[in-house]
């Protein structure tokens, strides 16, 4: 397809797009140049607010000059050292300061490149912890239905979105807990639903069907965000977290999307008083800067998994790229920045804001659920009869036509912009989203 409509426009062609609509993508692209703060400039010189921190990365807005000063000097310092048998001083300096952040006990940390390879390896590091042990029955894992686990066969084996799924063959043994979301009691909730904590109680029902000495592990996002922003109900992860202990299960917490400061606190563990034996973050790690993620284990886990002869590798797995020397100084940077200007608790306080101007869609055509934490919110829409997902779509088109860059999931609109917003920022971003609601039937 010969795809350019636009001036500057480059060959759109050769680029096979990731989760995008190729062909109508490059019939009708929507290319960005520049970023600064919270707006992207596009192609045609207009100016956009970015609402979902590029792909909710992008913590402490965009152009951050301290992070390209830290990443300039470290390429013309120490390009790349391995971290195979050998080591560099950044890569245990970030590990210090990250494990600051974490909440007590979960003190290791295990260098990955993005959210589908943590999500993998915390997977690898439950099943090595239980054999290390001496129960290596426990090879079964357990996801959610609507869960985003990212791309990797062992996440989308624990994922529960079908488009993720039908086309490839997942790991044997594993299982899924329903899902969360409930419309029929909970709609339109500000912060977390008051109805589903025995939901939770899916899991009992799992390990009565294989048996616990079976199950490795329970991954859930403790709000999934690809799938519409679903807030974990009350007491919800409390009640997994309980059944996980009665029963030797590990519970991981996916931070992809949460870690460092969506929900207003530093990981969501912390807002939700939930503690994990394992979460995996990445994302705004690095600020979505230079690609980079990490896993945080537990004392316990790592002690666990540190047996044998010591001459032999404990757990075989990492990556080339593994605290990569540039991410390190971007995750350095990124973190200065997150504690000079207290964005990892700037969410808390923006989040009453947030959620008034969020809830006053209410009303506007279509809208069938408000919901919002911290700072994340979402719109869902009623479907167009026998054309689910075109609403959204066309009113995430519609504001970014205009002036906003929104995400969508089905017909769901999703928002989390950058931890720097002011409350001006959000007026304009939610006044686009209610303006485009008006505008697409
Ligand atoms: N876990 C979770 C909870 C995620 O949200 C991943 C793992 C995978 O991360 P990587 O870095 O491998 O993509 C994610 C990624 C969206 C959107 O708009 C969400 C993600 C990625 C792209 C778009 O909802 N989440």
């Amino acid at each position: 397809m010969n795809a350019p409509t636009l001036r500057n426009s480059p060959n759109l062609e050769p680029f096979f797009m990731p989760f995008t609509a190729n062909r109508q993508f490059k019939a009708d692209p929507r290319l960005i140049k520049a970023a600064e703060g919270m707006y992207y400039t596009t192609i045609d010189d207009r100016k956009v607010i970015d609402g979902s921190a590029g792909l909710w990365c992008v913590n402490a807005g965009h152009g951050r000059k301290k992070i390209a000063e830290a990443v300039a000097k470290q390429l013309a310092e120490l390009d790349y050292a391995p971290s195979f048998q050998m080591g560099h001083p950044l890569a245990f300096e970030f590990a210090e300061r990250l494990v600051e952040l974490s909440p007590e006990g979960l003190d290791h940390v295990f260098y990955t490149n993005s959210g589908s390879e943590s999500v993998d390896t915390a997977l690898k590091i439950a099943l090595a912890y239980h054999r290390a042990r001496g129960e290596g029955t426990r090879t079964r894992l357990i996801g959610r239905e609507r869960g985003y686990h990212g791309v990797g066969f062992g996440g989308i084996t624990v994922g529960g979105i079908v488009g993720n799924r039908r086309v490839f063959p997942q790991l044997p043994g594993a299982d899924h807990l329903r899902h969360t979301h409930d419309l029929a009691r909970n709609a339109f909730t500000r912060g977390q639903p008051e109805h589903g904590a025995e939901l939770a109680d899916d899991l009992e029902r799992l390990v009565a069907l294989h048996g616990a000495e079976t199950i490795a592990a329970v991954i859930v996002e403790p709000m999934a965000g690809s799938t519409g922003v679903l807030i974990s109900p009350k007491g919800y992860l409390e009640r997994l977290r309980a059944i996980c202990d009665k029963h030797g299960i590990l519970l991981i917490f996916d931070e992809v999307i949460t870690g460092f400061g969506r929900l207003g606190t530093p990981f969501a563990s912390q807002y939700f008083g939930v503690k994990p034996d394992i979460f995996t973050t990445a994302k705004g790690i690095t600020n979505g800067v230079i690609p980079m993620g990490a896993v945080f284990c537990d004392r316990g886990i790592y002690d666990g998994i540190m047996k044998g002869p010591e001459n032999l590798i404990e757990f075989a797995h990492g990556y080339t790229y593994s605290g990569h020397p540039v991410a390190c100084a971007a995750g350095l940077a990124t973190l200065d920045i997150y504690a000079e200007e207290g964005l990892l608790t700037r969410g808390a306080e923006l989040a009453p804001y947030w959620e008034d101007a969020l809830h006053a869609l209410k009303g506007l055509p279509n809208v069938i659920d408000i919901r919002n934490i911290g700072l994340v919110g979402a719109v869902e829409l009623a479907p167009r009869a026998g054309a689910p997902g075109t609403r959204a779509y066309d009113v995430m088109v519609d504001c970014f036509r205009r002036d906003a860059v929104v995400r969508v999931t089905g017909d769901i609109i999703a928002m989390s912009p950058p931890l720097i917003a002011e409350k001006s920022h959000i007026d304009a971003l939610v006044g686009s989203l209610a303006d485009a609601l008006k505008r697409v039937a």
